[in-house]
C-alpha cells in the first residue's frame, strides 16, 4: 500500500484582512477543552481563522472528532509525530521505531476499517509547514522543530528525509536553547514540546502549554498579526477528561 503523503509540504495562507489569525499548539484529542477555550478569548469563526501547529489527535478523548475539526473552513492544520504516526497505521504501514501504543495511538483500533481507512487519507493530507501572510510578513508553522536557518530553504527545495523527520519529532533547538533567527521569515512557530508558558527563541515561538493535558496546563493562542500569546482557561474539563486517560 502506498502511504506516501501526496499533499504540498509548505502550505501559504494569503493574509487575512477580515479578523485574527491564532495558532494554537499540541490538541491531542481536547476539542470540547479548545472549544471552550476558543469561546473564552470571543473567537469569531466567521471571520477569524486557527491555525494548529498539529498533534491533533492521541492522548485525549476525543481523537476520534479529528475529521469534523479538519472540515471547519477556519480550521488549518499541519502534521504533528502523532498525526503521522496514526496515518502510517491506519493506511497500513505502522511507522517501526515508536510503540505508538504507548503514546495514546490505541483509539485508531476502535474505529471500524472504513473509518480508519478515512482518518488515514485525511491526515496523510496535512502538510508539515504553513505560512501565512500577515501585515509585518510570513509567519512560518512546523510542528516540532524547523531544519534550516533560512526559510527560503523551506520554500524552495523538497525536504529530505531527515528534514521531515526534524519538522515531525525533533526537539533539538529547544533543548540547546538555540536562539539563531530563522531568516526570511518573521517569525516561526511550534508546539511538541510542551512548556509551562510559551517560549521565544530568537524569532521562534514554543506555544503548546498542554492545553490537553487533564489537570494542568492550559491553551495558548498567539497572535500571529500581533506575535501576542493569549492564554486560554486551565483545565476546566478535568474531571470529564481523566476518564478516558
Ligand atoms: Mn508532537
Amino acid at each position: 500500500m502506498d502511504s506516501s503523503p501526496t499533499t504540498p509540504q509548505l502550505v501559504r495562507f494569503s493574509i487575512n484582512t477580515q479578523g485574527s489569525d491564532f495558532a494554537v499548539g499540541d490538541i491531542h484529542g481536547c476539542f470540547t477543552a479548545l472549544q471552550q477555550a476558543l469561546d473564552h478569548i470571543n473567537f469569531n469563526p466567521a471571520k477569524d481563522r486557527l491555525f494548529s501547529v498539529g498533534d491533533l489527535v492521541d492522548r485525549g478523548p476525543e481523537s476520534g472528532q479529528v475529521l469534523d475539526w479538519l472540515a471547519r473552513p477556519w480550521f488549518h492544520a499541519i502534521c504533528g509525530n502523532h498525526d503521522f504516526m496514526i496515518w502510517r497505521s491506519a493506511l497500513g504501514d505502522p511507522y517501526p521505531e515508536v510503540n505508538h501504543l504507548e503514546h495514546g495511538g490505541g483509539w485508531l483500533n476502535e474505529l471500524d476499517q472504513e473509518a480508519q481507512r478515512r482518518v488515514g487519507k485525511r491526515l496523510a493530507e496535512l502538510p508539515l509547514a504553513f505560512e501565512v501572510e500577515t501585515p509585518e510578513g510570513l509567519v512560518g508553522l512546523v510542528h516540532a522543530d524547523c531544519p534550516y536557518d533560512d526559510w527560503q530553504d523551506m520554500q524552495n527545495r523538497p525536504l529530505s528525509a531527515s528534514a521531515a523527520d526534524c519538522c515531525l519529532w525533533s526537539r533539538e533547538r529547544f533543548q540547546r536553547s538555540y536562539a539563531n533567527p530563522v531568516r526570511s521569515v518573521r517569525a516561526v512557530v511550534h508546539g511538541h514540546v510542551t512548556v509551562s508558558s510559551m517560549q521565544k527563541l530568537g524569532n521562534v515561538f514554543f506555544i503548546d502549554t498542554g492545553g490537553w493535558k487533564p489537570s494542568q496546563g492550559h491553551f495558548t493562542f498567539l497572535d500571529l498579526h500581533q506575535l501576542s500569546a493569549i492564554r486560554g482557561p486551565g483545565p476546566a474539563t478535568a474531571s470529564i477528561r481523566r476518564r478516558y486517560l
